[in-house]
């Protein structure tokens, strides 16, 4: 499934995640080995030129098809609600995926997740927390135009002095631990499953 994705195998990549979702296969390990790295491999062909917009667009259309669909049904219900409420959005640029599998990952955990959607400014994080009273705001930058503006975000809630009234989660593919660390983030995740972890430890929770 993974070479399906990277090579655009558009008929392919739905039967296949039918195949191993039926067949009993894990949907986290059909998330992150399968989808998420055949994206990966997408995004590298892409810096080739191996591949082109149009083949991003189609391949995310069916794997956002299938996540909503067959592999949403196959993850675990819903737990009990957690009091704590998260925003949730992607920073400036239009990649979603990532993003709406945190969200998804957190709501099926419990958390009150209110996703603000993608290219999103750090006046809209801010906004948005103040009016929902947020305890934590995640952010996920996919593309680097995204890392500068994260540390605006930080900047502008240092400024009102308001920085410690949310903890900050960040992640996404052009994040890293020690950046996250050095541009004054509370938490990093590497992926969604890892995300709830941190968000709960963040959060007091366990
Ligand atoms: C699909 C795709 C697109 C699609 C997006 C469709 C959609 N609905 O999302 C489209 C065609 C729109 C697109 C457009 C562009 N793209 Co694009 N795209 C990709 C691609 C191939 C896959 C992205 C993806 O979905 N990955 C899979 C998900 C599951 O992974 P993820 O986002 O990393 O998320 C996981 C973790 O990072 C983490 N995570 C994510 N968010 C968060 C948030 C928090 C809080 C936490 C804790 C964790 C976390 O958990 C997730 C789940 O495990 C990437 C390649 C790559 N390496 O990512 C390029 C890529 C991101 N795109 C790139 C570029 C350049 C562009 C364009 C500028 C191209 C252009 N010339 O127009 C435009 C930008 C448009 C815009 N303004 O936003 C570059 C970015 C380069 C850079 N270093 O900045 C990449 C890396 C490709 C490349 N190698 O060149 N793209």
């Amino acid at each position: 499934m993974r070479k399906a994705i990277a090579d655009v195998k558009i008929d392919e990549i739905e039967k296949l995640v039918k195949e191993l979702i039926n067949e009993g296969a894990d949907p986290v390990q059909v998330l992150e080995e399968g989808i998420t790295k055949g994206l990966y491999d997408l995004g590298d062909k892409f810096e080739k030129r191996k591949v082109f917009i149009p083949d991003l667009i189609k391949v995310s259309k069916t794997v956002t098809k299938c996540i909503d669909g067959i592999i949403k049904e196959a993850l675990p219900k819903e737990k009990a609600k957690i009091p704590k409420k998260i925003v949730i959005g992607t920073m400036t640029s239009q990649h979603n995926i990532g993003k709406n599998l945190v969200s998804l990952f957190l709501t099926i955990n419990g958390f009150e997740v209110h996703d603000i959607g993608e290219g999103c400014s750090p006046w809209d994080f801010y906004e948005n927390a103040q009016k929902i009273g947020a305890d934590m705001i995640a952010v996920s930058c996919v593309f680097m135009p995204a890392l500068t503006k994260f540390a605006e975000l930080i900047d502008i809630l240092k400024q009102l002095k308001v920085r410690d009234k949310y903890k900050i989660l960040v992640g996404g593919a052009v994040t890293t631990k020690q950046w996250a660390e050095e541009v004054g983030a509370d938490g990093w995740a590497k992926d969604a499953a890892d995300a709830v972890k941190v968000a709960k430890e963040l959060l007091g929770l366990k």
